[in-house]
């Protein structure tokens, strides 16, 4: 994307340097190594895999591992976080894969509809696959969830097990796979079970990221997407990133109508019910826009975008009344701030991937 290219390479570089000053390839650690084999030698004997990729990247979250293994009927290609995702680019990525013959779907594991849509979805291929090999009534089906780092596959594997149809008795200790905002949290795999009669039970599974990432812009999206740990990138450089692509695009256009009164416009504000993080969300896209509006520059040249980021960054730094002796302390704290507003969906849908040159 013209516009961005130029903080997509200043984050590659402090990636590279983050490399350098590692002796191996740095963020695939051992628990990955020890994972990654686990799972392989899992795949052939589930009878589906879910590829969990996060839905604002379709093709960048790819678990590349499983280009090892003959794609079927039985890989699904779920594209979690379709919250945060823009709803027309997740339409024509649904379209994309499809004409690829992959089964896509596109969720939000926090939306019970979502899941329990999915759940049935999945109960129709568990009765096709049944009625078209040799499985005994009470033989269990197996089901295993795998992609990269933080795309919600412990979110996803929690909300099939909670919906999921199991007894009243099953229901009452229920398991749960520990889901958090930081990547790599999961360390072995976990099984839940999600129906009964046949019994279903899914495995969950430790997220797992390419040995290697050559493509500059791939690490960049991983980074800011949180595939990435946080501590491996400078802060403030990614949410230069991330401005530089909201700034091009038009979703904070939608955010005019903010007039500092209470009255809550968006859908996704009443559902938020702290009062006070309304109130700091409102703020940010006020200023964000404002800043945007009042710009006078051209936007595809780089100098003019590190000018009007440079202007955010200081009505950003009021907004979230950050008093730091610090320049650079307080940039870092701005930074974490936006980004985290970004990754809960507060600052708009992005897709990150396109679909020219595919
Ligand atoms: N907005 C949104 N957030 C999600 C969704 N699924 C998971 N998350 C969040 O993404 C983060 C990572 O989820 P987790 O399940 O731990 O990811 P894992 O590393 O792939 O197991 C957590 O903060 C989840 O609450 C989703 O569909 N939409
Ligand atoms: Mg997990």
């Amino acid at each position: 994307m013209a516009g961005t290219s130029s903080f997509v390479k200043k984050l590659s570089n402090s990636v590279k340097k983050v490399s350098e000053s590692k002796s191996s390839s740095w963020w695939y650690n051992h628990h990955m190594r020890a994972a990654s084999r686990a799972i392989s030698q899992r795949i052939p004997l589930v009878d589906f895999v879910l590829e969990v990729r996060d839905a604002r990247i379709p093709v960048s979250s790819q678990y590349g591992q499983l280009r090892y293994f003959p794609s079927s009927s039985r890989n699904i290609i779920i594209l979690n976080k379709m919250d945060l995702a823009s709803h027309s680019k997740t339409k024509e990525w649904m379209a994309y894969f499809k004409e690829q013959n992959c089964i896509p779907y596109a969720v939000n594991s926090h939306n019970k509809d979502n899941i329990k849509e999915f759940l049935n979805f999945l109960q129709a291929k568990v009765r096709d696959l049944r009625r078209n090999t040799h499985f005994s009534n009470t033989q269990t089906t197996t089901v295993m969830i795998v992609g990269i780092p933080n795309v919600g596959k412990s979110a996803f594997a929690n909300s099939l097990h909670q919906i999921g149809r199991i007894t009243a008795a099953e229901k009452g200790k229920l398991k749960q796979a520990k889901v958090s905002p930081h990547p790599g949290e999961t360390k072995d795999i976990t099984s839940l079970k999600i129906a009964s009669h046949p019994n279903v039970y899914i495995l969950d599974t430790p997220g797992i990221l390419p040995t290697e990432i050559v493509d500059i812009e791939r690490s960049s999206k991983l980074a800011l997407t949180g595939a990435i740990a946080d501590s491996l990138f400078d802060q403030p450089e990614l949410a230069q990133y991330f401005l530089s692509i909201l700034n091009l695009s038009h979703e904070y256009k939608r955010w005019e109508k903010i007039s500092g009164e209470s009255e809550l416009d968006e859908k996704e504000d009443r559902t938020m019910n702290d009062h006070t993080q309304d109130l700091v969300v409102r703020a940010v896209r006020r200023a964000l826009f404002e800043e945007i509006s009042a710009f006078k520059g051209n936007l595809e040249d780089e100098k003019d975008m590190v000018q009007l980021i440079e202007a955010q960054f200081t009505t950003l730094r009021k907004v979230f009344n950050v008093n730091s002796d610090s320049f650079e302390a307080a940039n870092s704290i701005v930074a974490t701030k936006l980004i985290n507003l970004y990754r809960t969906g507060r600052l708009g849908h992005y897709t990150l991937d396109s679909l020219q040159g595919m």
